[in-house]
């Protein structure tokens, strides 16, 4: 990187870590300066970005328009003359994606509280007139309070005629990818998105997929079909909503209106699914005026006219970051950052115009190693306690960041990927139906959602299910079994389907197409697989996750990296790092995975196949700081999720430890 690219983002934020590079993104975890709170950083590199530039102008135009508390939020966009900036709400606890997987599958009633939340902020996005069109487990974040928040608008659309208005690209994830959409038919964007709904339901139930295939047209095949198998752990009260959602005839599909007060989703619950917005942007808050207009020594009305001018700059970041504190119970106060460079040049700036700053003449900031004083993120993507070190943001140019938190040495660049998203068809296209869609001549009523209730109801975010997040590992299969790879044998009928309508509970799950000749692994490999990231965390001897916070952050350059126990550090019982790292590169090698080395860090890469994009992806050997343990922590950087869940079961299913 160069100093000048990052000039201007650093009058305002303190960089860390990097926790996700993606096709065109890196995601870095920063700290906002004046009100101290911490945020993600999405950086783009214009020239980069090529034909997916419209994706993120798209991306920032729906996001300035969303305010939701199911929604991830955007405060701040800085454009420079290389580089693009997206200041994000933080969400700590990582993609849903990595949650489902830690967990096997999630009990149905851990699922109703992440689906009513889902349901709320698509139900929201609607009414906006917007479709998400990449609903996925991998674009809903959890954030500090355990909520979801939805990311990744890259690809919604907004129908100049309104949400009825057909569409015509066909984008998004091809397993959430409805049936019309994917057939090329012009299609309804909310219908689509509930089609996508059903499919991260049935994830969130089951662990894997209602439709999977290694093969896209086989894919696409049981995707128009609609038919899946309905494991035996699901309730018939599940298994309705599911085929009330997964209907291939979008006309016969259940509609968001319908979801909100639907029997599955009000179990245990006296209230419908709140969707409306519990922080409307039209609404300023008065201690947070308050609060800026004593610190910038204007009147409270100049301050509000500013605000109100919604430029996603730092007035609205500081504003949107002092309101987000004080919903989360803390004390709103804007501090004076210390007298660093970057920090007078923050005050300077801080009512002043977001003109890009590019001194050329500025030296070259390459991230450098060394010890750079890194603020506590205990979270998904920082989970050290001990960091060598890696890779380090500087603040100004060639000077070291020293934090103003008591910072503690830290700040290792995990490079962890923002979902690559495969579109089904040209990433061109993205958001063409925008202008001059035909009328899909519904019979439906326009978007009618039912009025707020009167009463104040118990929210989604608070009615969390209590114990069952983080439960005592329970020992289930032996782990690190070697799983050789099977060819799936060709079977001559389909039997073994089930259509949405077909309900069969006592069925086990068997996602195999059974009239298309392709190889891949058989039902019940692909079975004990699936559950096998599951049973790698849930075997209470050998693996153990859990979040837990962690405090003391303690420094040392040797061995491998002391980590808080987390659902992406799967542990095992050596006590040898070393024996662990060797055994994880022979696995590699046999598997043709390619890797490079970096102290404990193995940073994969699987070869380019045929039509296919390669996976990144890292294994770390670590320590557990509880109990010293020898832990693994892996990582998506790129690639598809459900992919990589496979493949890192195969390497340590087959470690020999
Ligand atoms: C975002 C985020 C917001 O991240 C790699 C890609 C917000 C990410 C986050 C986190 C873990 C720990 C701490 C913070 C908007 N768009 C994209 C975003 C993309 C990454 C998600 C994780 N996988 N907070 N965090 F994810």
């Amino acid at each position: 990187m160069s100093a000048s690219d990052y000039q201007e983002i650093l009058k305002y934020y303190e960089l860390h870590e990097t926790i996700g590079t993606g096709g065109f993104a890196k995601v870095k975890l920063g700290r906002h300066l004046l009100t101290g709170e911490k945020v993600a950083i999405k950086i783009m590199d214009k020239f980069a970005l090529g034909d997916d530039l419209p994706r993120v102008k798209t991306e920032i135009d729906a996001m300035k328009n969303l305010s939701h508390q199911h929604v991830c939020r955007l405060y701040h966009v800085i454009e420079t003359s290389k580089k693009i900036f997206m200041v994000l709400e933080y969400c700590p606890g990582g993609e849903l994606f990595d949650y489902i997987v830690s967990k096997d599958r999630l009990s149905e009633e851990e699922a109703r509280v992440f689906f009513r939340q889902i349901v709320s902020a698509i139900a929201y996005v609607h009414s906006q007139g917007y479709a998400h069109r990449d609903l996925k487990p991998e674009n809903l974040l959890i954030d500090e309070k355990h909520n979801l928040k939805l990311i990744d608008f890259g690809l919604c659309a907004k129908p100049k005629g309104g949400l009825d208005y057909r569409l015509n690209t066909c984008c998004g994830s091809p397993a959430y990818a409805a049936p019309e959409l994917i057939q090329g038919k012009a299609y309804i964007g909310s219908e689509a998105d509930i089609w996508s709904m059903g499919v991260l339901l049935y994830a969130l139930l089951c662990g894997f997929l209602p439709f999977d295939d290694d093969n896209v047209m086989a894919l696409y095949r049981r995707i128009t079909r609609g038919k899946y198998t309905i494991p035996k752990w699901l309730s018939p009260s599940s298994t309705l909503l599911l085929n009330q959602l997964l209907q291939v005839d979008p006309k016969k599909r259940i509609t968001v209106k319908h979801l909100l007060s639907h029997p599955w989703l009000m179990q245990g619950y006296s209230d419908a699914v709140q969707w409306q917005s519990k922080y409307p942007l039209g609404h300023l808050d008065e201690d947070c005026i308050t609060e800026l207009s004593v610190f910038h020594n204007q009147s409270r009305e100049s301050i509000s006219a500013l605000i109100s001018e919604w430029n996603y700059d730092q007035m609205s970041a500081t504003y949107l970051l002092l309101q987000s504190k004080k919903v989360r119970g803390k004390r709103i106060h804007l501090r004076i950052p210390s007298q660093t460079a970057h920090a007078s040049a923050t005050q300077s700036a801080s009512l002043g115009s977001e003109k890009a700053v590019t001194s050329e003449d500025a030296p070259d900031c390459s991230d450098v190693p060394d010890a750079f004083g890194s603020m506590e993120f205990s979270d998904a993507a920082s989970l050290s306690e001990e960091c060598p070190l890696e890779e380090f943001i500087l603040n100004t140019c060639g000077t070291k960041q020293q934090s103003r938190h008591d910072t503690q040495p830290g700040g290792t660049e995990f490079t962890l990927s923002t979902p690559v998203t495969r579109k089904v068809a040209s990433k061109k296209h993205a958001n063409k139906e925008n202008v001059g869609a035909e009328s899909a001549l519904r019979d439906e009523l326009p978007f009618a959602l039912p009025a707020p209730k009167a009463s104040f109801s118990k929210s989604e975010t608070d009615k969390q299910v209590q114990g069952t997040l983080f439960q005592a590992p329970t020992p289930k299969e032996s782990q690190f079994t070697t799983v050789t790879p099977v060819k799936k044998p060709k079977i001559p009928t389909n039997t073994y389907e089930l259509t949405a309508t077909e309900v069969l509970p006592e069925r086990r799950c068997h996602s195999v197409d059974l009239d298309l000749n392709i190889a891949h692994v058989d039902s019940s490999q692909k079975k004990r697989k699936a559950k096998l990231f599951g049973s790698l965390e849930r075997g209470l001897d050998k693996v153990i996750t859990m979040l837990t916070p962690g405090k003391k952050k303690r420094f040392s350059r040797h061995g491998p990296r002391k980590l808080k126990a987390h659902y992406n550090v799967t542990m095992t019982q050596l006590l040898n790092p070393d024996q662990l790292l060797s055994e994880i590169i022979s696995v590699l090698s046999k598997k043709q995975v390619e890797y490079t080395k970096k102290g404990y860090t193995l940073k994969c890469q699987t070869k380019p196949d045929f039509g296919k994009e390669s996976m990144k992806f890292e294994l770390e050997v670590c320590r557990l700081s509880k109990n010293e343990a020898v832990g693994i922590r892996r990582q998506r950087l790129r690639g598809d999720a459900w992919v990589y869940k496979r493949l890192v079961e195969d390497i340590l299913s087959s470690c020999q430890v």
